[in-house]
């Protein structure tokens, strides 16, 4: 019973993988997931597809055949470098993962571009927009695009895509691009997923950066300025000076490094080639350092107490009494009858009360 409740919940918050005993699925779709899982190994794009499919699926029906499929991959996966893009809509992420992507697929890596995209379901049309500048990527036998699962709000969405690298790993691919865009959350979450996070940003019609918080810079592995064409090149050269003093206010890490400043052109294709070594250069480094390893298992601990207390909070959410006095004590604390503090303290009592 408990196990039934905790899975609709994860089902319905966009999870995939329950944390209870399930009831084993039927024996034919047993023989389905590992056809699956054999044909995804062997390379097969439209297997791979459906198993992304499968783990992105809110159905109830699916949860114990996508954790058989994902408990399948995890052995065969891990061994790709992942790298995080983010940056303001409009900065030039998509073309520049055209760049950079056909950049790494000539080196005869096999690359994998997912996204992270809360806003998706709203803008299936930007979807479209994000293939056609991807176009030279799109066509090449050794790269793989998929874009944003529809649905699910954001921290769903973010689990989905941890999941579909995951499979793009047990696929062989050894390069996994995760773009999101610059908002907030999902900046955190994809910085959460990576081995390097590749921050963009524009020279402004000033020589000011645009779009770029300091926050984000923080986070930041590497960053590349993009656009550095035409008149922007003189506008870059001052930005790139200006962001590398702003940087050296910041704390280097814990090896002692701070984000290297990139000048791209993903249109002249310029740049895109030391971009790159760039990022290699600091995985390797972390790696020699045992710092990727580390952060690797960080990671996954992290992923799964969040799994936890997303799950922990909406089986709690969902029980009757709960929902009833959070309708009550919501209408108290919006009328100002009682501080949202007194009514968290009597909502935490009740959960004490049905669950400790
Ligand atoms: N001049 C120039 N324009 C670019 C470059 N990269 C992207 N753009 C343009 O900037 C706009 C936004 O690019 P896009 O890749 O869709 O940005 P995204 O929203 O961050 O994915 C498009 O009109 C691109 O053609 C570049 O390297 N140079
Ligand atoms: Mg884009």
């Amino acid at each position: 019973m408990e196990s039934a409740d905790a899975l609709s919940i994860l089902s319905a918050e966009g999870f995939v993988t329950p944390l209870g005993p399930t009831k084993p699925p039927a024996r034919r779709q047993r023989d389905s997931v590992d056809d699956l899982f054999i044909r995804l190994r062997g390379g097969d794009r439209g297997a791979l597809s459906r198993a992304i499919t499968l783990v992105e699926s809110a159905k109830e029906s699916d949860q114990e055949l996508a954790s058989e499929l994902l408990d399948r991959a995890l052995p065969v996966s891990g061994k790709s470098v992942r790298v995080g893009i983010t940056g303001s809509p409009g900065v030039g992420k998509s073309t520049l993962i055209d760049a950079l992507g056909s950049y790494v697929v000539g080196r005869k890596a096999h690359l994998a571009v997912l996204t992270v995209d809360p806003s998706s379901p709203s803008t299936r049309g930007s979807i479209l927009g994000d293939k056609s500048r991807m176009a030279t990527l799109s066509a090449h036998p050794n790269a793989y695009i998929r874009p944003s699962p529809s649905g699910g709000h954001l921290g769903g969405v973010a689990h989905q895509t941890r999941e579909a690298m995951l499979l793009c790993e047990a696929a062989g691919f050894d390069v996994i691009f995760v773009e999101t865009v610059g908002v907030g959350q999902s900046e955190i979450d994809v910085r959460d997923m990576v081995d390097c996070f590749l921050l963009l940003a524009l020279a402004g019609a000033g020589d000011e950066l645009q779009g770029i918080k300091r926050g984000i810079m923080e986070m930041a592995d590497v960053i590349a300025l993009t656009k550095v064409d035409g008149d922007n090149r003189t506008r870059a050269e001052v930005a790139a000076g200006q962001l590398e003093r702003a940087l050296m206010l910041l704390p280097a890490d814990p090896l002692g490094r701070r984000a290297s400043v990139n000048l791209v052109s993903a249109v002249e294709r310029k740049g895109i080639g030391d971009l790159w070594g760039q990022i290699e250069k600091y995985v390797d480094e972390d790696k020699a350092k045992g710092r990727f390893e580390w952060r690797r298992g960080t990671q996954a601990v992290t992923w799964m107490e969040d799994m936890v207390h997303r799950a922990l909070i909406g089986a709690w959410l969902r029980r009757p009494e709960v929902q009833s006095a959070t309708e009550a004590l919501s209408a108290e604390v919006r009328s100002g009858e009682k501080t949202p503090r007194r009514a968290a303290i009597e909502l935490f009592a009740i959960a004490r009360s049905a669950w400790l």
